[in-house]
């Protein structure tokens, strides 16, 4: 019989600490499998960022780094120069990604870096309780916007991927979402794609996952996986850049 179902052996065999129907832990899965089908779990690099996946060490069994603050893809980018047969990716956050680290991200995608960048964008600051963030919906209630974002005053939501598709270092961009099994399937397959970027050396990979957080979104689980669609007629899921 054909062996359909495998535990990835990136993925360390502990529980995650991760809030019921938090997408991180489904992305960390497919990280796993990415690299295990790239064989590359012994020459990769992870830059763990600040938020609720600072913890990344404890899950995925590759070598991993803390860079807090935004400042993942510049050292990430150090890392890469000085030892350019690493595979090197960073995981952060919405906050992390696209406010405290916005200039380290898009420097690192126009100047080409040949690293990947993995954004979680929840569109909250998830692990200090939910203030806004540069990806907060319009109108949508957060602990810093009680009344909603009126983009009137909050202004309106960084679209990252579009803005680095742009970038003649960026060699794939893309947005995807795990809330379906037809998209966790087309999620792995851009991931896959935003390391080739880099192992074929053609340049900066950018992959953003669209991701529930129940607990800020005050949903239970199932309404927060479905709220992605919500997410997705703003942030549209598109391959916007590719190298083939
Ligand atoms: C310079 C700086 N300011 C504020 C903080 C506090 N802080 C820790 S986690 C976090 C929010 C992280 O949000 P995000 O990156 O979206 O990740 P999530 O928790 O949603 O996964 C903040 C602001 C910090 N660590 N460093
Ligand atoms: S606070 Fe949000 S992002 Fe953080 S673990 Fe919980 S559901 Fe996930």
């Amino acid at each position: 019989m054909p062996e359909l179902f495998k535990f990835p052996q990136s993925l360390k065999k502990t529980l995650f600490h991760y809030c019921p129907g938090c997408h991180h832990s489904i992305i960390h899965r497919l990280l796993c499998e990415v690299i295990d089908e790239l064989e590359i779990r012994d020459k990769t690099v992870g830059l763990a960022s600040i938020g609720c996946a600072c913890f990344l060490y404890f899950y995925i069994d590759v070598d991993i780094i803390e860079a807090p603050h935004g400042r993942s893809c510049s050292a990430g980018t150090g890392i890469k120069r000085a030892r350019p047969d690493l595979v090197v990716f960073t995981y952060q956050g919405d906050g992390d990604f696209a406010a405290i680290g916005l200039g380290d991200s898009l420097h690192a995608g126009s100047r080409g870096e040949k690293i990947t960048a993995i954004m979680i964008n929840n569109t909250v600051y998830g692990m200090t309780g939910g203030q806004v963030s540069p990806t907060t919906l319009p109108m949508q209630k957060t602990t810093t916007t009680p009344s909603g974002r009126d983009p009137s005053k909050e202004g309106y939501p960084l679209k990252v991927a579009e803005i680095l598709a742009g970038f003649e270092g960026v060699a794939f961009c893309a947005r995807v979402a795990v809330n379906t099994p037809q998209r966790v399937l087309q999620a792995k397959k851009a991931l896959k794609k935003a390391f080739l970027a880099q192992i074929e050396e053609r340049g900066f990979g950018y992959i953003e996952f669209l991701s529930a957080c129940p607990v800020n979104w005050k949903m239970d689980p199932l309404s927060a996986t479905r709220h992605i669609d919500k997410l997705a007629e703003v942030f549209p899921l598109k391959i916007f850049k590719d190298f083939e």
